[in-house]
């Protein structure tokens, strides 16, 4: 049911926090007025601290299944690239049925953790065989039907990818569902901007995967094809993640992978760059300069054993950033904000890295803060503020908890990403509904059956 008001004692504004805040929600789900120091009158009352969700911008939803499952030593020293090995097994089978209903489930866990709206970075679009399916768009629609069931905001971003490696060498085998002529791509993008025109809780970008599987050529039709449909629409790129990409890419053009692309494709606002971690000061300005936000992923970094970003190069620049927990080995935007930070410290050696300064000295809200800006921006959605015409995607923390207890204001972030354990996240409303409720999904128990039948069926 779509709510048309709430108040709350404690929130999170755009100009910080504020008190006895009556929120107005008008039916498409949008926040209609925002007023602090109201009375609450007949509103419901939220029964803690409100949030802003916040916004995952990268997703791979089907890896979700896998988590867990590539944590143990193989015969020779694994790396980046032997998981992404274990990964392309895995997809091989994977149904459209079996997609959604474990995209519905990663999507429930996300809301929980506090996650309103997510970008799906879509590559899984064909057949086991490589064929298309008899619509194009199949695994598309299952994904963003997925996000309908489970309640969360979409930006989704069906895949561009044609090629193995640098300098357009053909894909190989483990690649053949993901691969495109730029011409039927364009064609899927097209029909899925169409079917989703004035969706509030959808929005259609296109993600060419990486400099690796796309060429100058190719990355340039699709960009002036989506211009043509939709000249503001979200674009992503997975970036510099491993050291070895950025040594074949210079082997390949003689320049860094950022390098090339801040020359070649000019990015701008409407980019996402993923990751970049392997960038060298001067990409950290021009990437900075560029307008684009960086989606980073500490915990699939982490995981994957990528390297740490040069946060403090980037941001002295004015660079933006959200993040995303990508292969999901973590669904949590406290665990990734903590080591966001917590990367910063243990290579630099020092303590509070990522604030405001003497101004807006606490860590915790400036990372939340802006993750909230840098994943509004990069998923092309009004998101991440409390303010009317924005969606009514909040959180509602649960105060009682030790950890959170007796921390006013901004301490409550601090203590929230660095001092807690357990999921601080009550009650979660997206797009106007309310869609967690003291700590349980409206629709969990149906969703966790249908995505534990998959698991046997992948592992059986
Ligand atoms: C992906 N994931 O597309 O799922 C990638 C691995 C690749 C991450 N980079 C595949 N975390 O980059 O080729
Ligand atoms: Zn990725």
């Amino acid at each position: 049911m779509m709510e048309t008001s709430l108040f709350a004692a404690q929130a999170l504004l755009p100009g910080g926090w504020a008190r006895d805040v009556l929120f107005q929600i008008g039916p498409d789900g949008g926040l209609s007025a925002v007023t602090p120091e109201s009375k609450p009158g007949d509103a419901p009352r939220a029964a803690g601290p409100v949030l802003p969700g916040m916004a995952n911008l990268h997703s791979h939803a089907f890896q979700r299944a896998m988590a867990g499952l590539s944590e143990r030593a193989g015969p020779q020293e694994d790396s980046f690239w032997t998981w992404r090995g274990l990964m392309y097994a895995f997809v091989q089978r994977l149904t459209p049925e079996q997609s959604e209903a474990i995209a519905a489930q990663l999507y429930v866990e996300m809301l929980k953790a506090g996650y309103t709206a997510v970008g799906e970075f879509h590559y899984l679009h064909h057949d086991p065989q490589g064929a298309p399916y008899g619509d194009p768009a199949e695994m598309s629609h299952r994904a963003i039907a997925a996000a309908a069931a489970a309640g969360i905001g979409i930006t989704h971003l069906p895949v561009l990818y044609g090629y193995s490696d640098f300098g357009g060498q053909a894909a190989n085998e483990g690649q053949r569902r993901f691969v495109h002529q730029p011409d039927a791509f364009l064609r899927l993008a097209e029909s899925l901007i169409a079917a989703h025109r004035g969706d509030p809780q959808v929005r259609i970008g296109i993600a060419p995967h990486s400099l690796r599987a796309v060429t100058a050529d190719t990355l340039n039709a699709a960009l002036e094809g989506l211009n043509a449909l939709d000249d503001s629409a979200p674009v992503h790129i997975h970036v510099a993640e491993q050291q070895k990409e950025v040594h074949d890419c210079i082997e390949w053009c003689g320049e860094r992978p950022v390098e090339w692309l801040v020359r070649r494709a000019l990015p701008d606002a409407r980019w996402c760059l993923i990751h970049a971690t392997h960038v060298t000061g001067e990409e950290a300005v021009r990437m900075a300069e560029s307008g684009a936000v960086v989606g980073l992923c500490p915990t699939t970094e982490a995981n994957l054993g990528d390297g740490i970003f040069p946060a403090p190069d980037f941001l002295a620049a004015g660079g933006k950033f959200g993040i995303g927990s990508d292969s999901h080995i973590s669904v949590s935007p406290v665990e990734e904000l903590r080591w966001l930070e917590y990367g910063q410290r243990l290579t630099l050696r020092r303590r509070n890295v990522l604030s405001g300064g003497a101004d807006a000295p606490s860590v915790g809200a400036f990372l939340y803060q802006r993750a909230l800006a840098g994943g509004a921006q990069a998923l092309g959605r009004s998101i991440g503020r409390l303010a009317p015409g924005c969606r009514a995607d909040l959180v509602v923390l649960d105060a009682t908890q030790a950890a959170l207890t007796g921390k006013p204001g901004d301490t409550l972030l601090d203590a929230m990403i660095f001092a807690g354990n357990e999921n601080p996240v009550r009650d979660v409303m997206a797009g106007g509904r309310w869609t967690v409720k003291e700590g349980r999904h409206r629709d969990e128990v149906d969703i966790l059956r249908r995505y534990r039948a998959v698991l046997g069926q992948l592992t059986a």
